[in-house]
């Protein structure tokens, strides 16, 4: 575990301390919250996009700096009293802009969609609202007259934005219907090439001609492999489109100079967002980082998108940002990247097919239709029964579709975090394979071949499971804290 302190029952104190406090109020809430460690300490966590936090980062959160308000930010806020904030606001930039070298940094959104949000609506901003206003010659929306405004709302309805496409890894919040960003972006999806599974980026370049975007978006929750980010964006800049890159599920690879060159994406975006509890190992939130041109735009992300900020958060974030410029980050980083090919070839070894046939990152996409004759619904819960946490997920053309799915994802920034290594990720290779070539697919109530049920000899989740948590017992989670 990151941050251990000098003294070990401080931490122990605090954490005991306040849940004393928290079940003198509402003991049903200090239960959940001992629960939540406790359950946590015997999974088996392989959920690509959770980690654990450092003691130092959780302990941030909980003080007087949630009571404020404090729209706006640094030096330009809506409130009196803010300077406190201001610190932490600061603080956390400065470190952030260190870390990954990026010119500008916000720290105020409160997760991945928010970060999107604002990165959205700053470049709006830049390119579509400005050269509005200067045409009207004015420099406030509120001075444009009631048919300049309906033009320029029009016009923000037009835009186009290319992302990846969902069953090649792409997120929602990247131009989809069911979420906001498709709603107000004309989107069209690229996606990877069948026979390698790997992103196709003449392909790519071809659609960019073809459609001329804005914005081009890049960035994954469920791609195994780099994306390279110099070619992303000069096909961007060939089009004429702002290259935007999220980097939430990678963020820690980055931070720990794993990626770096053609696949760093700080250096050749002019957009940047992540989330902070990922690979990144922070609290729970999120974060953009930008050139000079948008930084301004950026910083307008509140009231413009965002409500007050959760300074106890910033403040959270500055702490996380402060432990992974430390030099044991990179070999955090490392160690994560190390697990997740150690996985790969482990899997491989027993037969199973994986997505792109393997990994260069926090995360491997098994082909469980293919391998096992399993839905991603079907494994996923043959795992869990079996103390195996995952999650499903589709593949590129994914022949059960979004909700089914044929993929389990599976990512080892958690378990590295606790201090496994690749040869335990050959051990949890041989328990997934254990559970997914015994699992068989099972029907409805009425005999009908079913997509979500599954059959698993209890004997065998139970062996599974006993040798899950045998696995994960060797290497204790918060071995500092004590609860008592
Ligand atoms: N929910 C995150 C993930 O699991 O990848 C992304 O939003």
């Amino acid at each position: 575990m990151p941050d251990l302190p000098e003294h070990p029952s401080t931490v122990s104190t605090a954490f005991r301390s306040a849940l004393e406090v928290i079940r003198g109020v509402e003991p049903r809430i200090a239960d959940a919250i001992g629960q939540e460690v406790a359950d946590q300490r015997e999974m088996l966590k392989l959920i690509a996009s959770e980690n654990y936090a450092s003691p130092a980062t959780l302990l941030t959160m909980g003080n007087w700096l949630s009571d404020k308000y404090a729209e706006g930010t640094v030096g330009r806020r809506f409130y009196a009293g803010c300077r406190n904030v201001d610190t932490v606001e600061s603080v956390a930039a400065e470190h952030a802009r260190e870390l990954f070298g990026a010119a500008h940094a916000y720290a105020q959104p409160h997760s991945g969609i928010d970060a999107n949000l604002v990165a959205f609506w700053a470049v709006l901003a830049q390119r579509v609202e400005a050269p509005a206003l200067e045409r009207a010659g004015v420099r406030n929306v509120n001075d444009l007259s009631e048919a300049d405004w309906a033009e320029l709302r029009q016009a923000f309805g037009n835009q186009r934005m290319l992302g990846m496409s969902l069953d090649a890894g792409g997120h929602l919040t990247h131009g989809f219907r069911p979420n906001i960003s498709g709603k107000m972006f004309d989107q069209r999806s690229y996606g990877t090439d069948p026979a390698t599974g790997l992103l196709d980026y003449e392909a790519l370049r071809a659609s960019a001609r073809e459609f001329q975007p804005l914005i081009i978006v890049a960035g994954y929750s469920a791609y195994p492999r780099l994306v390279n980010f110099r070619i992303m964006r000069e096909i961007a800049d060939e089009v004429g489109a702002t290259l935007m890159v999220d980097m939430a599920h990678f963020a820690g690879l980055v931070a720990g100079k794993v990626l770096t060159g053609d696949f760093d994406p700080v250096p050749h975006a002019q957009i940047v967002t992540t989330t902070t509890h990922k690979s990144l190992r922070g609290p729970r939130g999120g974060m953009v980082l930008c050139d000079e041109s948008l930084a301004d735009q950026v910083d307008r992300g509140c009231p413009m998108v965002l409500g007050g900020p959760l300074p106890h958060v910033m403040a959270a974030k500055a702490v996380a940002l402060a432990e992974a410029r430390r030099p044991e980050f990179r070999d955090y980083a490392q160690a994560v990247v190390d697990n997740s090919r150690a996985l790969a070839e482990g899997l491989k070894r027993r037969g199973a097919t994986l997505v792109t046939g393997g990994t260069d990152n926090h995360l491997n996409l098994i082909d469980v239709a293919t391998s096992y004759g399993l839905t991603g619904r079907q494994a996923e819960s043959a795992l869990l029964e079996s103390g195996i946490v995952t999650n499903r997920n589709a593949i590129p053309a994914d022949p059960n579709g979004a909700w089914y799915t044929s993929g389990i994802r599976i990512g080892t920034p958690a378990l590295t975090t606790r201090g496994l290594g690749t040869a335990e990720m050959d051990e949890i290779a041989a328990l997934i394979d254990r559970v997914l070539t015994t699992a068989e697919p099972g029907t409805t109530a009425k005999g009908a071949p079913s997509k979500a049920q599954h059959i698993l000899d209890p004997k065998i989740a139970d062996e599974i499971s006993r040798r899950a948590s045998d696995l994960v017992a060797g290497f204790p989670l918060y071995p500092e804290i004590d609860l008592g």
